[in-house]
């Protein structure tokens, strides 16, 4: 019989707060799901007028999905304080004393252009300590902006064929899957890993002309195949949906890039780099891979705003570095 969810975490020796927090999470993500695989049945697909704090049009799933986590987590005991990309400031939940406490960051429906088209999308979720000084005073953005390596936990819970949760304590990458009858979360994967090589890159290939020359140089090997330099062919993968692709990188292999491009170029990308790259770089690279942000290790990338958005290259280890290689490169003197 597979482990579930809740005898995975009792024999982890992880923190019971910390538990209590990534359960409220599961169910939150559960909620999601029902509401996800109702869809127009339930009248719950469609845009709003309302924009978000990235300024995108939210559709109804968003904010529902959204509302689903901060009603399922504010009762964990422990939890300080929630960041979504769905609320421009933090969100307070409650001071905890001395000993500390947890940031909850989510993408509650990533991939919200899919949903509409039924096509996977997913939550994405990350935390973070809460430094003791918060705890004793109303938590500030400020505190929230720690570089991804602090992160405790990681996760995503992709809503395709399956609901499955993917989820790290800094221990290696396992895989959940709910039971549609039971409701229960039964671990599929107990220890996730992403070969080094792959044939398989993930990137919406329209954006060519605006990407920078390493990038553009990166792909056009891929596409050169077996007649250039890479010696090998390649297939091309674009789900529109980071969790999708993500998903699919955790479970074979391949490399996801959403790069820096010129369309925007005082925008270092599109996607966000506190509850989107910062939880998949820590997935990825606890699951053997890894994730560069055009600069260095996207772990290691300070942030300066809850918001902020950052250019993404992650997945198989030899195909990042790669990509690292090439853009080093192209900052040497000619
Ligand atoms: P594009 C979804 O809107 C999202 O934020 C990610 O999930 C996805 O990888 C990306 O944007 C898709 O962007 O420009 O290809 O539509």
């Amino acid at each position: 019989m597979p482990v579930t969810l809740g005898q995975y975490f009792a024999q982890s020796g992880a923190d019971p707060s910390l538990v209590e927090l990534l359960l409220a999470v599961s169910i939150g993500c559960e909620r999601i799901s029902a509401a996800v695989r109702r869809g127009a049945v339930g009248d719950i697909l469609g845009a709003l007028e309302s924009e978000n704090v990235q300024g995108e049009t939210q559709k109804k799933l968003d904010v529902i999905s959204n509302e689903l986590l901060l009603e399922a987590c504010s009762p964990a005991s422990r939890l300080v304080a929630i960041g979504s990309e769905e609320m421009d400031g933090i969100y307070e939940v409650r001071k905890v004393g001395p000993q500390g406490g947890f940031f909850l960051l989510f993408d509650p429906l990533d991939g919200s252009s899919n949903i509409d088209v039924n096509v996977s999308i997913g939550t994405i979720f990350s935390v973070l300590p809460a430094p003791t000084s918060a705890t004793e005073r109303d938590a500030t953005e400020a505190d929230f902006l720690q570089p991804g390596r602090s992160q405790i936990a990681a996760g995503y819970v992709v809503y395709g064929p399956q609901t499955t949760l993917v989820l790290t304590l800094r221990a290696g990458v396992r895989a959940f899957t709910l039971d549609p009858v039971t409701g229960e979360w039964l671990e599929t994967n107990e220890a996730l890993a992403i070969p080094p090589e792959t044939k398989e890159f993930s990137i919406n290939a329209s954006n060519m002309r605006h990407w920078a020359a390493p990038v553009r140089q990166y792909v056009e090997e891929c596409l050169a195949g077996d007649t250039g330099p890479r010696g090998k062919n390649f297939n091309m993968r674009w789900v529109a949906s980071m969790v999708a692709d993500v998903h699919r990188i955790v479970m074979r292999g391949g490399v996801f890039l959403y790069p820096w491009d010129a369309r925007e170029p005082n925008r270092a990308g599109k996607l966000r780099l506190m509850y989107e790259a910062n939880p998949m770089a820590l997935l990825v690279e606890q699951a053997g891979g890894a994730a560069f942000d055009g600069q260095g290790a996207t772990l290691d990338c300070k942030p300066v705003s809850l918001h902020q958005r950052v250019s993404v290259m992650l997945g198989s280890k030899a195909e990042v570095e790669r990509l690292a290689r090439l853009h080093a490169e192209a900052l040497q003197p000619a």
